[in-house]
């Protein structure tokens, strides 16, 4: 049994907490409660005081005035801030990875898999610090050198969903730092928590070394802190990660002022297996994809592509483990399945089902919700037909759609037929099928894996999708470039002034 108050007291969280902090926490008078509650029972944990207008304005000017200097400070002193940030994860991993279990309900395992990728972050993080670095070019004209350079932003606004609470935040925010960039994050209102235990972490680090208002923090609505945010010149950068609809909303105010976003949208992730695959591997990969977190991760797996001679013994197998999974409280370390974030997440489950069904789905297991307390619901496996329009959205859920196949062909272009773009992998032992799936005519998403399933990705790499899941990269490879900006240089250190491509201008002079 996790001591929920002592828990709370090891994190720095009261029983009404400030929503806004800027270098000093904010206390916002007669500001709107938000109370945070625990999915695995619907009680309540802690409340909010939200950010108003005020503690807006406040957070900007702290985190604009914070800039001037932070961008001033060498790349590689920068890094060793964001290590010190790491260190003190590393001491509160067991702590904070408890709270998100608490306040999100993923399970306790997965929590603490969170932090260890808020860890990772800083690291790489650390490292990229002293590798910000652009390229050389040969000029075309004599005695003229050309570089390129990066800069750093400005503020980065943070808008965070409530699935990752706390990680896809250090992935903004250990790159944005090292980067010379500072920050204000807006977390979802179903996970406040969290981000209050984050900004507790951080605050004595910033705070010894002087440094406050380079990470700041904002709670409070979307219509009142996040229109703010995206409609504000003064934040050069957003990273939105949400709904494909919140999206749209978000890139359109974003880009009417010239700013930029990085979009982490929707996902409708699939699986094609084939009949030459290893079924044991691939059935332990559609569990985790499926049901981990319950299915609500942006890169669950939504749909399964089952070649038709494999197909049989896969959703008989299927079928079975799912009624095995152990549900319950995310804390008890025996469980797989925790609940569904809040009552509106179950509702949204339960009209899908209503819906599967009325497009002719067949579902093979689950579809309802448990009868105890808090959010829980079965994991439901759904045998689909191409033409059920359900399976082209993105319900997030523990709703697998089960299709058959006879070609590869006929599964890539199943497969690729949605609107989303996220996350993609094949199941063969056949090389010529893993690279077809891997090529140009292959998968259309941002992430594309052969023998592992859809979630769980590494930090070292880029992470995001394709079309409706709006294109941005965050975390490793070169996603740090989006949170800088790039100048070209040119210099010229002869006595000649000759002009590109062979333009003469000669005035007597
Ligand atoms: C998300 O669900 O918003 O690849 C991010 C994964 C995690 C990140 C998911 N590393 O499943």
């Amino acid at each position: 049994m996790t001591d929920i108050r002592k828990l709370l007291d090891e994190l720095g969280i009261k029983e009404s907490n400030p929503g806004a902090c800027a270098g000093e926490w904010i206390s916002v008078a007669g500001g709107r409660e938000l109370v945070s509650i625990n999915p695995a029972d619907g009680t309540p944990i802690a409340k909010v005081v939200q950010a108003d207008e005020a503690a807006y304005e406040q957070v900007v000017t702290t985190a604009q005035t914070a800039f001037s200097s932070w961008r001033m400070m060498p790349g590689p002193q920068r890094g060793l801030i964001v290590r010190e940030l790491g260190d003190a994860l590393r001491t509160n991993k067991e702590h904070l990875g408890r709270l998100v279990s608490l306040e999100m309900g993923k399970i306790l395992s997965e929590g603490l898999g969170e932090v260890q990728e808020m860890i990772d972050m800083c690291d790489l993080a650390v490292g990229m610090s002293r590798q910000l670095s652009g390229l050389t070019m040969h000029s075309e004209r004599s005695r003229h050198r050309m570089y390129e350079q990066w800069h750093p932003l400005g503020i980065v606004g943070i808008i965070t969903a409530f699935n990752f609470p706390v990680a896809v935040w250090a992935w903004n925010a250990a790159v944005a730092a090292a980067c010379g960039d500072t920050m204000i994050w807006k977390p979802s209102s179903s996970t406040p928590l969290t981000a209050i235990a984050v900004q507790n972490i951080v605050n004595p680090i910033m705070k010894r070394h002087g440094l406050e208002g380079i990470f700041n923090l904002t709670i409070g609505s979307g219509s009142l802190v996040g229109e703010r945010m995206i409609n504000d010149r003064r934040v050069p950068l957003v990273s939105f990660t949400g709904s494909c609809d919140m999206g749209r909303h978000v890139s359109e105010a974003v880009a009417r002022r010239f700013g930029r976003s990085i979009l982490e949208l929707g996902g409708n992730n699939g699986v094609i297996v084939t009949d030459d695959a290893d079924q044991d591997l691939a059935l332990r990969a559609i569990l985790f994809a499926a049901v981990g977190t319950a299915g609500q991760r942006c890169t669950s797996l939504r749909r399964l592509f089952l070649q038709k001679g494999a197909a049989p013994a896969m959703t008989q197998r299927l079928v079975s483990a799912y009624g095995s999974i152990p549900i319950g409280d995310p804390l008890d370390p025996g469980t797989l399945m925790g609940p569904m974030v809040n009552e509106a997440a179950v509702q949204s489950y339960l009209s899908a089902i209503d819906t599967i069904r009325e497009q002719g789905g067949e579902i093979l297991y689950g579809g309802r919700r448990l009868d105890r307390p808090g959010y829980y619901v079965e994991p439901t496996l759904v045998r689909a037909h191409a033409g059920m329009e359900i399976t082209r959205d993105e319900t997030f859920a523990p709703i697998l759609y089960i299709f058959e196949f006879d070609e590869l062909e006929q599964a890539i272009a199943l497969h690729n037929s949605v609107d989303q773009g996220l996350s993609s992998a094949i199941f063969t032992s056949n090389l010529y099928t893993a690279e077809r799936f891997l090529s140009h005519e292959g998968s259309d998403c941002g992430i594309a894996n052969v023998n592992i399933g859809t979630s769980g990705a590494e930090i070292g790499g880029a992470f995001g999708g394709e079309k409706d899941t709006g294109g941005g990269r965050e975390a490793g490879s070169d996603a740090w470039k989006a949170y800088m900006r790039r100048q070209t240089c040119t210099i010229n250190w002869g006595r000649e002034l000759p002009l590109a491509q062979g333009v003469t201008f000669d005035v007597e002079g």
